[in-house]
This record gives structure tokens, C-alpha cells and sequence, in this order.
């Protein structure tokens, strides 16, 4: 743990030098101009955040320190017999920025096995839940419940120096990354398989284990854990559940609270819920047409009155992407390797040669094409993970890796409290008068 710790200290000191000189030098150039539509369209295409981890490029997608998902998947490290990335490796490389070295991973996978204990209690508040909850309100509850364990609110509480923040941040980031996916397998088993839990395997890699706590024994869904663990860890800064880490951490709010606070904006639907509802949605045609394998015609019709019901097509569309996600290309290729016969699968793929045009024709969409959300489900499905309900929870536990670093990031540039400035249309009517 030393060893990773103090060299992201060193990066991080050489790094906030950097930005010292460059706000001397620059720090009045002005990088853009903001119009009135942006302040009131979600604040689409204003830049106003610094996130080290990732960068997206409205056509080629996202790249994780400068690597994109195709070269990651090539150059980071594998379980042993496997070819997907290890989550170990792009954390190791969001963090300290440089890719890191098959010892780099096993240590990683080594200090999250030890420090992956769950108290007991954290359990027993997730048992006080009604087992129907949706599994990302017991999720965040149970992030809840672990915050007892927070480093950083314990020194902050005995007085601890500022200088001191990114090391407690540090400390409960690896400890919450290292717990998140006992609590998630608890959650699953709890609530889809009578309580019957598994307990973890100390010899297996972050993404496998968390797989065998799940109960899935196949090697390729552990493969099918490894790939989507990396591809749904991180999308820059501004997107709902980065932005709310982030945010909720400039308070200093420790990082369960804040990582929490950034799972119930995933939960959202126009953000990660997506990846249920476009399953059930997939499903819900099915069930409409009567078949397992409906036609481009079918899908087409389908997609139609998706529309004139005035509901979104779920998995297409992106705020700042305008091209196919190559998290969903990513996918389709896991796909066409492991289960190119699927209906399901084959039917996912049917919908992105459809859909597309469809949304294009209506001429308001900025993006037609499918986010990360369009495929993931069909994959799961696959191997028998059906329960939808679910499918955010995996999401959100990859989801920590790139928020954590993130805030580890936050804490050793001493970046302050976040506090845009509002107005009210009053005041904008006054503007535009010219008073
Ligand atoms: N189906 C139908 N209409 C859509 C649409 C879709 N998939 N995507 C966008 N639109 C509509 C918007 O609702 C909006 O309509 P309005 O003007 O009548 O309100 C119009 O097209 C313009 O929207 P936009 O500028 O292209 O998109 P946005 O930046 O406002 O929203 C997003 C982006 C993702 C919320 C939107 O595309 C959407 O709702 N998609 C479906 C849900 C989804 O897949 N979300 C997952 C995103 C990825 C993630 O976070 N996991």
C-alpha cells in the first residue's frame, strides 16, 4: 500500500507545482464564453471542471489518461488465461497516470483483498431494509452504513491537518473500493437468491471474486465482470454521478458520504438506471410482438410508439458524445466472441442497425446513436444474471473506481469548495433591459 501511496503523493505534489505556476502565468486567460441558453440547458458545453482521470472526445468517446478502451484492452493487465483488462490496472493508471506493471496490479488486488472486511453491521442495516427495495437504494444505504469506518472523519474530527486530507481520502477510497463489491454480491444474493450468500474466494482478482461472490462460476462472466468494470469506471468530470462525488467532496464531506451522494445520481435514469430500462424495454417488446427475435420492421414500429408515448428510447443518445460509444463497441465484440447466437444479444444489435436513422429523422436529437447503457444488459442476461433491477449496482461499482481517484485527486491539489454563481430570470430580464 506504501508503495502506491507515495507515488501518487509524488505525482500529486509535482502536479499541484505545475498548476501553481500556470494559474501565475495564465490564471486570467479566458478559455471560453458562456451564452444564456447554456445557463439554462444544463450546462452543456461549459467548462468549468478539472478531472485528471479521463478525458471524452465527442467523436472517438473516452480516453483514460490519454488511452482509449480498444488500447486498454490491449495494453493493461489480465487474469491469468484471460484477455480482458484487469480493473486493478486502469484505477492503478487513473491514479498515478502512467500504465502500470503486472506487479503494480497484483499488489493492488493484494491490499483491496485485505482490506475488504464488511462489518457486520453494515449487513444488518441492509437487513433492515425490505428485501424489495431497489437495490440501489440498499446500495447507497449500505454505503451509508459503512461511513462509520471513515479515516477521514475520525481525523478531521481529532483535528487534522489540511496537509493531511489527501492521505485520509487516500486511505478510505482504497478501503471503500476494496468493500464495495461484498456489499453489491449481498445485496444481489439477498434479494434474488434467498439470502444464500457466498463468501469471498482470497485467490481471485477484484472483478472474479466479485463475480464468485454473485454465484457465478464461469470463467467468461468473470471476463464479462473484468471488461465492464473498466469500460463503466469513468466519463470525465461532468456527468451526474462524477460531478456529485465531487462536489459533495469539496465540502469535505468524507468519501462515503460523498461517494453515496454520487450513487444517487447514478440511480437516476437518464443516467445509470438506463441500463435496466433498456432491458426491460427490450423485454417489454418481446413480450408485445410475441417473439423472441422481432424484425428490423417490428423494432422500428416499436421504437415509433416508444416516441409517441412520449418516453425516450433508452440506451441512445449521449449530453456530450456524438458518435456510436465504444463502450457499446467494446461490448459487441465481448459479444461476437463469447455468445454470437444469442437472440438476445443478436436483437441488441438489430436495435443499433434501427434505431439510429429513426431518432436522426426527428432532427432535434444531438447524438442518435447508443451509449454504454444499449448493450450491457443483453451480456448479462446471457448468463443468466436477469434481474435488471440490479444492473445500476454493477455499474455504480465500477463507477467508484473513477470517482475515488478523482476525489483522491481533489484532496492532494487542494482543490476548494465548489460554488458556481446563480441568477434568477428576474435578474436576467434586468440584464437584458440593460439596468
Ligand atoms: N430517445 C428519445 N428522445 C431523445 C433521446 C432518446 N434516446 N435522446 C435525446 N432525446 C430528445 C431529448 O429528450 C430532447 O427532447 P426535448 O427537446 O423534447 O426535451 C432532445 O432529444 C434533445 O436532447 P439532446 O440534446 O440530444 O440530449 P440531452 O443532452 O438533453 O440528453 C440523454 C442526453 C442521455 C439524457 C438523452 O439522450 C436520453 O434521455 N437518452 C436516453 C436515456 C439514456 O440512455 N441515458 C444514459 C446516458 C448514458 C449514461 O449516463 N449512462
Amino acid at each position: 500500500m506504501g508503495i502506491i501511496k507515495d507515488r501518487f503523493k509524488e505525482k500529486g505534489d509535482a502536479l499541484a507545482a505545475e498548476i501553481k505556476d500556470l494559474l501565475k502565468e495564465h490564471g486570467t486567460t479566458k478559455i471560453g464564453e458562456v451564452q444564456l441558453s447554456q445557463v439554462y440547458q444544463g450546462m452543456r458545453g461549459i467548462t468549468g471542471l478539472v478531472t485528471e482521470t479521463s478525458l471524452l472526445d465527442a467523436q472517438e468517446g473516452i480516453r483514460f489518461r490519454g488511452y482509449s478502451i480498444p488500447e486498454l484492452r490491449e495494453k493493461l493487465p489480465k487474469a491469468e488465461g484471460g484477455t480482458e483488462p484487469l480493473p486493478e490496472g486502469l484505477f492503478y493508471l487513473m491514479l498515478i497516470g502512467e500504465l502500470p506493471t503486472e506487479a503494480d496490479v497484483e499488489h493492488l488486488t493484494g491490499v483491496w483483498q485485505r482490506r475488504s472486511h464488511v462489518p457486520n453491521h453494515v449487513f444488518a442495516t441492509i437487513e433492515a431494509l425490505p428485501a424489495t427495495t431497489h437495490p440501489m437504494t440498499q446500495f447507497v444505504v449500505g454505503i451509508m452504513a459503512l461511513q462509520t469506518e471513515s479515516e477521514f472523519s475520525k481525523r478531521y474530527a481529532a483535528g487534522m491537518s489540511k496537509k493531511d486530507y489527501w492521505d485520509a481520502v487516500f486511505d478510505d477510497s482504497m478501503d471503500l473500493i476494496a468493500r464495495l463489491p461484498r456489499i453489491a454480491a449481498y445485496i444481489y444474493r439477498r434479494k434474488y437468491k434467498n439470502g444464500d450468500h457466498i463468501q469471498p474466494n482470497g485467490l481471485l482478482d477484484w472483478a472474479g471474486n466479485f463475480a464468485h461472490m454473485m454465484g457465478y462460476s464461469d470463467e467468461s462472466f468473470k471476463e464479462l465482470m473484468r471488461l465492464y468494470m473498466v469500460i463503466h469506471a469513468d466519463h470525465e468530470g461532468g456527468n451526474v454521478s462524477a460531478h456529485t462525488t465531487h462536489l459533495v467532496g469539496s465540502a469535505l464531506s468524507d468519501p462515503y458520504l460523498s461517494l453515496a451522494a454520487g450513487m444517487n445520481g447514478l440511480a437516476g435514469p437518464l443516467h445509470g438506471l438506463a441500463n435496466q430500462e433498456v432491458i426491460k424495454w427490450i423485454y417489454e417488446m418481446r413480450e408485445e410482438l410475441k417473439t423472441e427475435a422481432p424484425t428490423s420492421e417490428q423494432i422500428a414500429d416499436y421504437v415509433k410508439k416508444t416516441l409517441e408515448g412520449g418516453k425516450v428510447v433508452p440506451g441512445y443518445g449521449h449530453a456530450v458524445l456524438r458518435k456510436t460509444d465504444p463502450r457499446f463497441t467494446a461490448q459487441m465484440e465481448f459479444g461476437k466472441k463469447h455468445m454470437p447466437d444469442d437472440p438476445l444479444v443478436q436483437t441488441v444489435w438489430n436495435v443499433y442497425e434501427t434505431v439510429p436513422p429513426i431518432l436522426q429523422s426527428l432532427g432535434k436529437i444531438k447524438n442518435p446513436w447508443p451509449n454504454v447503457d444499449a448493450h450491457s444488459g443483453a451480456l448479462l442476461v446471457h448468463y443468466g444474471m436477469v434481474e435488471y433491477e440490479f444492473y445500476t449496482v454493477l455499474f455504480g461499482v465500477s463507477r467508484a473506481l473513477g470517482v475515488l481517484a478523482s476525489l483522491c485527486w481533489d484532496r492532494v491539489l487542494n482543490f476548494p469548495l465548489e460554488r458556481p454563481k446563480s441568477i434568477t430570470t428576474d435578474l436576467v430580464k434586468k440584464w437584458l433591459k440593460g439596468e
